[in-house]
């Protein structure tokens, strides 16, 4: 079987091994999945038991800044604080670039500004993976078409091969060994009236990683055949309701697909759940808010905050019902002027 080592070396047989570059900046946007990612066929190369679907979130992500150090170990830095390079987050970096340091054994200097609370169910690492890929890319003036980023990035984080791009994309599972086939496609819709709301009830960082949780429910779930089978059908028809702009449709399936997510969590041995009495509550005063004419849906990721999804003329009667809810639209036109400065756009 081909390890992550293999992968890049086939990809990058062609290409540069010497940077370029001493510095650079990227940014990637942070995604949140409409049709769910949970679980592998391959562990090593995070290669998917089923295809996904995400949207991104426009300016909200990660700004990396990669730098050649000349030290023998890297520096990892996120929001400004030296992380303690013993904690997983910093052992799973580290290993992640040591598939790029190749014959002559470079060390990095990887500080990340995040502007999404991290660890919080909102897809920190799917865009911290790929704005490192975006910045390697850089450094060593690859100049790779993104869908090689995306496999590469998918390498560091599965969630990352979706982040790669602005708007809708799908992740599709692939069924080669090598995962040649897994990578992200962006979807050719623009819908400039879609909003997604952040509702962030517990920004504190989860205790049980969706790596660790995920596994555990291939494992143990006696439905996760039932879920794979479940999300070919999901993925196909959110694509049409998207290609159809048919938003009641859109959000009912995106909806549906996360509360199934969480019912296959349940079914885990032991049982992952994310969510906290607040997750209940505020779902329920959604419905209730659906049952008197707001159309607003919700969906939910590793963690206990909920996203909402509603449409544009609605942004009075959602910012009135949820006040600290964070609007974001991902078709914003300007959003690469809302990035902080230097980030290279995705
Ligand atoms: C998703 N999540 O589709 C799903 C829904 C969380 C809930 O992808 O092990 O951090 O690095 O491949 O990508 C989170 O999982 O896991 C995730 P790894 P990842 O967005």
């Amino acid at each position: 079987m081909d390890s992550r080592a293999d992968v890049v070396k086939q990809l990058l047989m062609d290409y540069a091994s010497e940077p370029a570059s001493t510095t650079v900046v990227a940014f990637a946007p942070a995604n949140i999945a409409l049709c769910k990612y949970w679980g592998k066929r391959n562990t090593a190369l995070n290669l998917p038991t089923t295809t996904s679907l995400s949207i991104s979130l426009g300016h909200l992500g990660a700004t990396t800044t990669l730098r050649l150090n000349h030290r023998s170990t890297d520096c990892i830095k996120l929001n400004g604080e030296v992380l303690d390079p013993n904690i997983s987050f910093s052992k799973r970096l580290r290993n992640f670039l040591d598939l790029f340091r190749f014959e002559n054994n470079f060390y990095f200097d990887v500080e990340t500004h995040s502007n999404i609370p991290v660890a919080a169910g909102l897809a920190s690492s799917a865009c911290g993976f790929a704005a490192v890929v975006l910045a390697l890319d850089q450094l060593f003036q690859w100049q790779l078409p993104k869908k090689t980023l995306s496999i590469l990035a998918r390498l560091g984080s599965g969630s990352a091969s979706r982040s790669l791009w602005q708007g809708f994309v799908e992740w599709r599972m692939g069924i080669q060994d090598n995962g040649s086939d897994s990578m992200g496609i962006p979807l050719d819709i623009e819908w400039p009236e879609l909003r997604v709301g952040l509702v962030v009830l517990d920004p504190s960082a989860k205790t049980l990683s969706s790596r660790e949780a995920m596994q555990s429910t291939v494992l143990t779930s006696p439905f996760y055949e039932a879920w794979t089978n479940s999300q070919k059908g999901d993925c196909a028809n959110l694509k049409q309701a998207l290609y159809a702009h048919d938003f009641e449709r859109m959000a009912l399936i995106a909806e549906a697909n996360a509360l199934r997510l969480h019912a296959l969590m349940l079914s885990a041995s032991p049982p992952i759940l994310y969510s906290n009495p607040e997750t209940i509550h505020t779902i329920h005063h959604i419905w209730d808010c659906r049952k008197k004419g707001l159309p607003v849906f919700f969906t939910q990721d590793a963690g206990p905050n909920l996203k909402l999804l509603f449409l544009e003329k609605d942004i009075d009667s959602i910012q009135k019902t949820f006040p600290a809810v964070q609007i974001v639209n991902p078709f914003e036109p300007n959003w690469a002027a809302k990035i902080p400065s230097g980030g290279h756009p995705a």
